[in-house]
């Protein structure tokens, strides 16, 4: 809205020309998503306590994590808040990807939602059934997959990082395989949010990533320098990645261990569920496997884990699953689990960007 009122007004004074730009645009988007975090964090953290949404913490974990026993949960509701009020403010509303990113942050962080709702406030133990759960991210996935592929312009070909030459054109399967990603990274930043800043640090991470990306896809001149496929359009999608990435930080000021709050399924749900949503706009779907590699490391160690334990009638590869309940029981302090899975995030971001230049 703050994108319309103002740069509209550009013809009389031209201080307000400034809105064009996509840089300066994703520069406040930023900061607007933090303050909001930042500024209702408390408010939220004390209105969940008195809402009694506490983290129930399972017997089976490893023990440290009984201290941890009423920890208000559902920060996700401020988190998808913060990104839905900053894209309403900053970015360009005639923009149709714009609209599907909305579309899953709220869409995923409603079923997420109606998971946490059921085992935070009517104490049921488990929430929605893992298959009702998976029905409803793949319907949404689907439909959110259908008005990517018919959106004008859009290419059902697949990009490979590294490899320049090499692009299968999907045509209409590639909706499936759209699905599969948001249905995917939704999962594993989900099965990753099991310690304090565990999710969050990394999802951050990946959206810079991706915001430079969407912002050299939307250029002509760039995506053409560097032979990226050009997406028109993706410029918003970078504005989009800066109000993810202010509000990753501000809610990571108070999960940042020893965590004030959880996000809760219905931000895990709804981060993952954006971060495919990213990659599948700008034509860097595989990348996703390297920018959030870290997610993939994690719902490896549960495929693996649980495929072992089924086959073997109760054997185990790891003390436990998912990887970072692995290294806790082998005696890392959580912390050291954190910052140590934050640098590998890290370092695969890195590793996506040089793809940049290595094709
Ligand atoms: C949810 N959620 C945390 C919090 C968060 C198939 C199976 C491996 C699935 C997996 C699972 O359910 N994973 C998804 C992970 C939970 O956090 C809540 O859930 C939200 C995210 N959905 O926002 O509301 C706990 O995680 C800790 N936490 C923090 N800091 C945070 O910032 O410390 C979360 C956020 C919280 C808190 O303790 O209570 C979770 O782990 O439940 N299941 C598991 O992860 C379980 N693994 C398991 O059973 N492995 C087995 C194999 C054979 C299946 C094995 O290896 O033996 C473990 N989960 C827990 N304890 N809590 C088992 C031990």
């Amino acid at each position: 809205m703050l994108y319309h009122l103002l740069y509209s007004l550009h013809s009389t004074f031209s201080v307000f020309n400034v809105f064009r730009y996509i840089t300066f645009r994703t520069i406040y988007a930023v900061l607007t998503a933090f303050l909001i975090c930042f500024l209702m964090g408390p408010w939220v953290i004390r209105k969940l306590s008195e809402l009694q949404i506490g983290q129930h913490i399972r017997e089976e974990g490893p023990k440290e994590h009984k201290k941890k026993t009423g920890t208000p949960t559902m920060g996700g509701t401020l988190i998808v808040s913060s990104i839905t009020l900053t894209t309403l403010m900053w970015n360009n509303l005639t923009n149709y990807y714009v609209w599907i990113l909305l579309l899953v942050a709220i869409g995923y962080a409603l079923i997420g939602f109606i998971d946490d709702y059921q085992k935070q406030i009517k104490k049921q133990n488990m929430g929605l059934s893992p298959r009702n759960k998976f029905m409803m991210q793949l319907a949404l996935a689907l439909i959110v997959s259908t008005l990517i592929y018919i959106s004008p312009d859009f290419s059902s070909t697949l990009v490979f990082p590294f490899l320049k030459k090499f692009s299968p054109d999907l045509g209409f399967y590639y909706i499936f395989f759209a699905a599969f990603v948001i249905v995917g990274a939704s999962n594993a930043v989900n099965l990753t949010d099991g310690l304090d800043g565990l999710a969050i640090g990394p999802t951050t991470i990946a959206a810079v990533t991706y915001m430079i990306f969407a912002y050299v896809a939307g250029n002509t001149k760039i995506a053409d320098y560097l032979q990226i496929p050009h997406v028109a359009g993706s410029g918003e999608v970078a504005i989009f990645c800066g109000s993810l990435i202010g509000a990753g930080l501000g809610f990571l000021w108070f999960n940042a261990y020893p965590a004030q709050i959880f996000m809760g399924d219905v931000g895990s749900l709804s981060l993952g569920g954006i971060l495919g949503t990213v990659a599948v706009i700008t034509k860097q779907e595989l990348l996703l496997v390297i920018v959030g590699g870290l997610f993939v490391i994690e719902a490896l160690s549960v495929i693996i884990q649980v495929g072992f334990f089924k086959i073997t009638k109760g054997k185990r590869i790891l003390k436990m699953a998912p990887l970072h309940h692995h290294f806790e029981l082998k005696g890392w302090p959580e912390p050291k689990v954190i910052v140590r899975f934050w640098i590998i995030a890290i370092a695969l971001a890195l590793v996506a960007l040089s793809t940049l230049k290595l094709r």
